[in-house]
């Protein structure tokens, strides 16, 4: 049995994107392993949010895990900042972090290109997520293709930690999805889809009603040729479709091009609607009876204290490591 740990960030209604990358193999490794999932909204304040809309999307990306399948009773999910522990020991993993090395990060740049104000939070991001795995001797991190930068850094400074102070870290692996790490942009197919894409049109959300997912693909970017066929370099549009398609349904990509031989996009788009919505409806169901309940308040009340206890033992040992604090003298 393993020890996974994941976030996702409560930055705006999760895409499909966001599903069929992470969030779905989330509930398939909770059946074997020892599972902390986390709603990181500390992460989400790295770039400016509404208040009441951050609260909103807290608890709806708390709504959604369950919705999806996580299991409370298998696994533990709680929010971030309800875990004083996380930005305790980014801190101090903020202190064996290099300027240059974080500057260095793809989404690092990606966010602040062009920006203005950039917070330094949002340099700094890394050793926080890098205290998120380490706190709990993570061993597997299961994230979309995006997040294997974060994760390389994150083994860098759990082992320059340990050389330097005192191994108490485990180094952990990252565990990418063979199909589906990289859901594109339905408008942009060379772009990841992102819940924070100004055009809506881009993105499906996990809550978007069947008609509008409908009207979503049918309106996807795709080529003139009209043939249904897996090339990533000359059909992105198409290629990203047959992956959404057989990430939905568990066919390969080789079974959907031959279905589709012969067929316009058409008929193709509506396929892939249909297999979408199929999967999105009954966590939508589900995600609708538990919004509102108390049912999703206690989860999150026990996962926090389950995560606090847990987080508390690794944090007292990295303080003692740095030499922190203080050994009170016995009466
Ligand atoms: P944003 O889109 O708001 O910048 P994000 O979606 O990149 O944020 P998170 O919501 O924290 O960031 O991502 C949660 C998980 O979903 C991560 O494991 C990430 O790798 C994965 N993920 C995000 N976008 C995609 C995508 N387009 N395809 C596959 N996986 C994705
Ligand atoms: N950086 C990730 C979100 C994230 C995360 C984590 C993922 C924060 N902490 C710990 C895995 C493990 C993102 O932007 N998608």
């Amino acid at each position: 049995m393993k020890t996974i740990f994941s976030g996702i960030q409560p930055s705006g209604t999760l895409t499909l994107g966001n599903y069929l990358g992470a969030m779905k193999h989330f509930v398939q490794l909770q059946e074997e392993n020892h599972c902390y999932f986390c709603v990181v909204d500390e992460h989400a304040i790295t770039i400016p949010q509404d208040r009441l809309k951050l609260r909103d999307n807290i608890r709806s990306l708390a709504a959604l895990y369950l919705a999806s399948g996580i299991n409370p009773e298998k696994s533990t999910l709680f929010i971030q900042s309800e875990v004083p522990a996380h930005t305790q020991l980014g801190w101090m993993l903020q202190c064996v972090s290099y300027i240059g090395e974080l500057e260095r990060m793809t989404q690092f740049k990606d966010k602040s290109s062009g920006k203005e104000a950039v917070s330094s939070g949002l340099l700094t991001y890394p050793p926080l997520m890098a205290a998120d795995i380490l706190l709990y001797k993570t061993d597997l991190v299961p994230v979309g293709e995006d997040q294997k930068q974060h994760l390389e850094l994150t083994r860098n400074l759990a082992e320059r930690f340990n050389n330097k102070y005192n191994d108490i870290f485990t180094i952990p692996e990252v565990s990418i999805p063979k199909v589906g790490a990289r859901i594109m942009s339905l408008q942009d197919p060379t772009k990841k889809m992102s819940k924070s894409d100004e055009n809506q049109k881009a993105y499906i959300s996990m809550l978007d009603e069947p008609k509008k997912i409908e009207k979503k693909i049918k309106s996807a970017v795709t080529d003139s040729e009209g043939i249904v066929k897996y090339d990533k370099e000359n059909k992105p549009g198409i290629s990203n479709l047959l992956t959404i398609y057989s990430s939905c349904t568990g066919e390969t990509v080789e079974e959907l091009e031959a279905k589709y031989e012969g067929k316009g996009y058409g008929e193709f788009k509506q396929g892939v609607a249909d297999a979408v919505i199929q999967v999105l409806s009954p966590i939508q169901e589900r995600y609708h009876e538990l919004i509102d309940s108390e049912e999703l308040d206690d989860v999150l009340d026990n996962g926090a204290d389950r995560a606090n206890q847990e987080a508390l033992k690794m944090l007292r040992k990295a303080k003692k490591a740095m030499g922190l604090g203080r050994v009170k003298k016995k009466k």
